[in-house]
């Protein structure tokens, strides 16, 4: 009954909205008083354009509930079900549109829920797989994964930037982030590196493998909601910093996955996808990955 009530076009209150609005008292901060009145007029206008009801009101506000209590490995649900909807990367468009005026600087992607400050910080050429035995269960895709990783952080205008700060992180191959995985050793796959004079930095990891975001909480209800997969392409996050600059937190996304069309959190743009290629005689890295950050003026 409800559903076909739903089809109907209802008559409301046309001062309601506006009634609330101007309930916002004058010292509300300025940005305040600019975008409360828009999400309000946006919020009511959703509501009545699908007649939402009592009962789907009170489960959208008990999924956010339950997204804000769950905190066992630091993942942030309330972040992912936005980035389910978009809006992390949406947000992340607009910031970058507002700040960057040079061109060629390299385009921005989401952080996601799963950085960690303080990576250690390691020399040029060093490691940031840790842990890694016979014993662990993904041992031989970690060495057919293995690669070097190597660029150059540039200004616009292709001058190098020395001591730049390259900050890396990625998922195991199980998917796991190491704080996700009680198996991996603390800040494993983690790390950042200085770049040298030449503007260069340079380290071994992995190729990231495709992995589902956390589907065991709110997000995976959400998605299952949706009739949508969990799944992100490899991927590879990055925030790159340098006195001077604007700092780039990015992602590089593996072509070699068919989740690179299917993000579900829609991270992926076109410079950001990668093409890893074979690496001969280093016993470390099965492959190559070059790739340069440009970093826009501040
Ligand atoms: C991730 O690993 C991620 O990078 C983002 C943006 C969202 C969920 C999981
Ligand atoms: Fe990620």
């Amino acid at each position: 009954r409800l559903g076909q009530l739903q089809e109907r076009q209802h008559q409301y209150d046309p001062t309601f909205t506006d009634k609330v609005i101007a309930a916002t008292g004058p010292n509300a901060r300025p940005r305040v008083a600019q975008i409360m009145p828009s999400l309000v007029r946006h919020l009511h206008d959703f509501a009545r354009e699908v007649n939402l009801t009592v009962d789907e009101w009170m489960s959208a506000v008990q999924l956010i509930n339950e997204s804000g209590q769950m905190s066992t490995d630091r993942r942030n649900e309330t972040q992912l079900l936005c980035d389910i909807l978009g809006l992390e990367t949406l947000v992340d468009e607009i910031t970058s549109k507002l700040l960057s005026s040079s061109s060629g600087v390299t385009p921005s992607a989401i952080l996601g829920p799963f950085y960690r400050h303080d990576a250690p910080l390691l020399p040029n050429g060093s490691s940031i797989v840790h842990g890694l035995t016979p014993s662990v269960p993904w041992y031989d895709q970690a060495i057919a994964d293995s690669a070097f990783i190597t660029g150059r952080v540039l200004t616009p205008s292709g001058a190098p930037i020395p001591n730049a700060i390259v900050d890396i992180w990625h998922t195991a191959p199980n998917g796991l982030y190491e704080q996700q995985d009680p198996s991996q050793p603390d800040m494993n796959l983690r790390g950042r590196f200085q770049t040298d004079a030449d503007g260069r930095y340079a380290l071994y990891a992995l190729r990231p493998v495709a992995y589902p975001i956390p589907d065991d909480g709110p997000a995976g209800k959400f998605l299952k909601m949706l009739d949508r997969r969990p799944y992100r392409p490899g991927h590879i996050h990055f925030i790159v910093s340098a006195d001077g600059f604007r700092t780039l937190t990015t992602q590089v996304f593996d072509d070699r996955d068919e989740f690179i069309t299917k993000d579900s959190v829609f991270a992926v743009k076109e410079e950001l996808v990668v093409r890893f290629v074979a690496r001969a005689g280093d016993e470390k890295a099965r492959w190559t990955l070059e790739y340069d950050f440009v970093l826009g003026k501040e």
